[in-house]
């Protein structure tokens, strides 16, 4: 089924810009639109990927009101930031660009008023919710009220964060405006809304009969969405910020975000292509072409509008392509919970970036071998040290390092003769082309978790023939084996500069640079040619290979080609800097438990006398020690300024170093009923504070006291 298209137009969500970016955002989209993108390049194809900011929408008039700023500057500074970390993470767009340029608002403009004068929108009049205060209709966010599932206090027009239920504004129980304050009344409201139930019948035929290939995610959702049969869908809101409906009559009305933003890829094409018409043409041939194939790269939650709200946009129009494919990755957690941005759960890129200052293949790497490419994912900083130390630096580091090292030191850094090339040395370069063969594969499957394996794999046949080889050992009396050895290692090396370039960038270009090669548009220099590659024949590693498509002799270096002086490619990460980033992510965690907790309601009062009947002293803990098989308990002999007495108590799980505590003092009830714990007599309670996390911290007095003396 897989066309042959002349050209490949690469989408990559646009991240609004009400937030910095992080990891769940580089693993959903970015990195795996990249690989791509550079992998086309590498084959010499003519592709675009085209990036941006979204930069409307509700989100942002929040931010910009809750910070007494305008939207625009909002998106000016987080936009710039975006930008920032993109570049900074070698994310090759061809553009990247915002939504609130002159040329989007024009292009989205456009857009619409052609689907209007074709008659393509119905128009409905409804009621909504407004603001008779601030005078504006309320958008779902900007509504809250009592949830009629959970009974939340705060729930929102359009969602529950308490109990997960999606809502509509109507459902909240005494709803207020966010705005104001004031309770809203609903008042009359006109909009345009796509039919998506007029197009039902040829998209059901585009996605569940002509693209059975798509990722069973992205295919079992659009299913589901059309066995529920589909809707017709508001595109336009009362808002001020946006790109204005152009429609007379239409004052106080915007687009609706879902319905300019993804226009946003076309605006962004147009302006790519307005400023370098030679490079890259008409922006007509890359939307409007039959043999240009239109790739979505996005995330999960970006599905429906990616596969059918868009699609039906386009069609509506009539002079569109529609995509080929629509990548979509599941999401990325962190350390075992949820990544957001209102409770500070992600790892910033730009903070990354401050932390791991030139390590950004690292994290290219580590969220691409671990990308929820079909489920959900956890990001830990355990597994990145572990990917980083076992794999990055013990694999691929290791071969690369030990074979340029041996090249400077037996033959004066330059390629050495292969004399000896026999049918051992042949059988190890087959493996090496045949994993390219698979990694190739499955690259054009999307499946760049399983790519990447490949490219490892290819460096882990290197150290294997390093390891059996062991020149080091057999250089004293047989140099010329040697020779034959280290040109088969380097050719590895070259090999893998040119394969690695899409995942890791950064290390095939230092690696390039050692080896004094060019990676660009290298990719058919070695392994099977490229018409065999077409051919469309399953190559397997168990195939006797055809000399003819297969040229060992076609190698990347040459005899005499002189190689550079290694540097390493990888350093390993020391456990200090792993604890650093947990102890970050601790903290945050505390802090959110800190600002979620809401302290008990107060009891019923007591009576001074009441008060007065317990005796709360102040003594010093004398010995201090962990009760042997009661893992909660600790056991302490307390100076009472009476004589001593023994109290045990159940925090031994926060004092995990209980000696500390002998010499300093505590708070005691002197008078609480003696018990029998684990065998022996406790007599006593001692006093601590019970943390939001659950966690005891003992009552101590900030001064020395006399022992015994009492607590009023
Ligand atoms: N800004 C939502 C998101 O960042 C939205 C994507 C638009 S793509 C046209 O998830
Ligand atoms: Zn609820």
């Amino acid at each position: 089924m897989s066309k042959n298209f002349k050209r490949t137009l690469i989408t990559t969500a646009l991240p609004y810009a009400n937030g910095p970016v992080h990891i769940g955002h580089l693993a959903g989209v970015y990195v795996p639109a990249d690989i791509y993108a550079r992998y086309m390049r590498l084959k010499g194809e003519e592709v675009v990927m085209i990036g941006g900011s979204d930069e409307h929408g509700v989100p942002i008039t929040i931010k910009a009101r809750n910070e007494g700023i305008t939207p625009q500057q909002v998106v000016d500074r987080y936009h710039t930031i975006i930008k920032d970390s993109f570049k900074e993470f070698g994310i090759t767009f061809d553009v990247y660009s915002r939504t609130s340029s002159k040329i989007h608002h024009k292009t989205a403009s456009d857009f619409f008023r052609i689907l209007y004068d074709k008659g393509e929108f119905i128009e409905k009049t409804s009621e909504q919710y407004y603001d008779e205060e601030a005078k504006q209709f309320l958008a779902d966010r900007y509504i809250t009220g009592k949830c009629p599932h959970c009974g939340n206090e705060r729930a929102y027009g359009d969602q529950c964060e308490a109990c997960g239920t999606s809502l509509s504004p109507l459902d909240l129980i005494e709803p207020k405006s966010a705005i104001s304050g004031s309770a809203p009344v609903l008042k009359e409201t006109r909009h345009w809304y796509l039919p998506l139930d007029k197009h039902e019948p040829w998209l059901r035929e585009w996605i569940l009969e002509n693209h059975k290939e798509w990722k069973t995610n992205v295919y079992g959702q659009c299913k589901s969405w059309l066995d529920m049969g589909l809707q017709p869908r508001a595109v336009s809101r009362d808002l001020d910020w946006g790109v204005p409906v152009p429609v007379e009559g239409a004052e106080g009305k915007v687009l609706y975000v879902w319905f300019d933003a993804p226009i946003g890829y076309i605006s962004n094409t147009i302006e790519m292509c307005e400023k370098e018409p030679k490079k890259y043409g008409n922006w007509e041939k890359w939307w409007k072409d039959p043999e240009t194939k239109l790739v979505h790269f996005i995330g999960k939650d970006n599905i429906v509008f990616h596969c059918i709200v868009f699609p039906s946009m386009l069609k509506a129009d009539g002079s569109y392509i529609l995509p080929e494919n629509v990548p979509s990755n599941e999401f990325l957690n962190l350390e075992g919970d949820k990544i957001s941005t209102s409770r500070n759960w992600a790892v910033w890129l730009h903070e990354y970036l401050q932390d791991f200052s030139g390590k950004q293949d690292v994290l290219r790497y580590v969220l691409t071998a671990n990308a929820p490419e079909t489920k959900d994912n956890d990001f830990t900083w355990k597994d990145f040290q572990a990917r980083n130390n076992n794999e990055l630096v013990a694999i691929f580091g290791n071969f690369v390092n030990r074979a340029l090292v041996l090249t400077h030191k037996y033959f004066d850094g330059k390629v050495p003769d292969r004399n000896r090339f026999s049918s051992y040395h042949k059988d190890t370069m087959y493996e090496v082309y045949a994993s390219k063969y698979e990694l190739e594969k499955f690259l054009s499957e999307y499946r760049f978790r399983d790519a990447l394996r490949c490219v490892m794999d290819i460096a882990r046949v290197g150290n294997k023939y390093l390891q059996n080889q062991a020149p080091w050992k057999i250089y004293p009396h047989d140099p010329e084996q040697v020779a034959t050895d280290i040109n088969i290692c380097l050719e590895i090396c070259a090999i893998l500069a040119i394969v690695v370039e899409p995942f890791l960038p950064f290390t095939a270009k230092k690696l390039s640079n050692i080896l004094n090669i060019e990676t660009k548009g290298k990719w058919y220099t070695f392994g099977i040619n490229k018409d065999f590659e077409s051919s469309n024949i399953t190559w397997s590693r168990n195939i006797v290979e055809d000399e003819k498509q297969l040229d060992y002799n076609k190698t990347i270096l040459h005899v005499g080609d002189s190689i550079g002086i290694p540097e390493l490619l990888f350093e390993k990460i020391e456990d200090s800097v792993i604890e650093a980033q947990v102890q970050k992510l601790l903290d945050t965690k505390k802090a959110n438990e800190a600002a979620a907790y809401k302290a008990n309601p107060v009891k019923e009062n007591v009576a001074f006398e009441d008060f007065m009947k317990m005796d709360i002293r102040v003594g010093t803990v004398l010995d201090c020690q962990k009760v042997p098989k009661a893992d909660k308990l600790l056991q302490f002999r307390i100076a009472d300024g009476l004589e001593e007495r023994t109290i045990l108590s159940g925090i031994a799980k926060y004092y995990p170093n209980p000696e500390e505590l002998i010499g300093t003092q505590v708070c005691f009830i002197a008078n609480f009923e003696p018990r029998k714990l684990r065998g022996i007599m406790s007599e006593g309670m001692i006093l601590s504070a019970e943390d939001a996390d659950g966690k005891l911290v003992l009552i101590q007095p900030r001064m020395t006291v006399t022992n015994g003396v009492e607590v009023k």
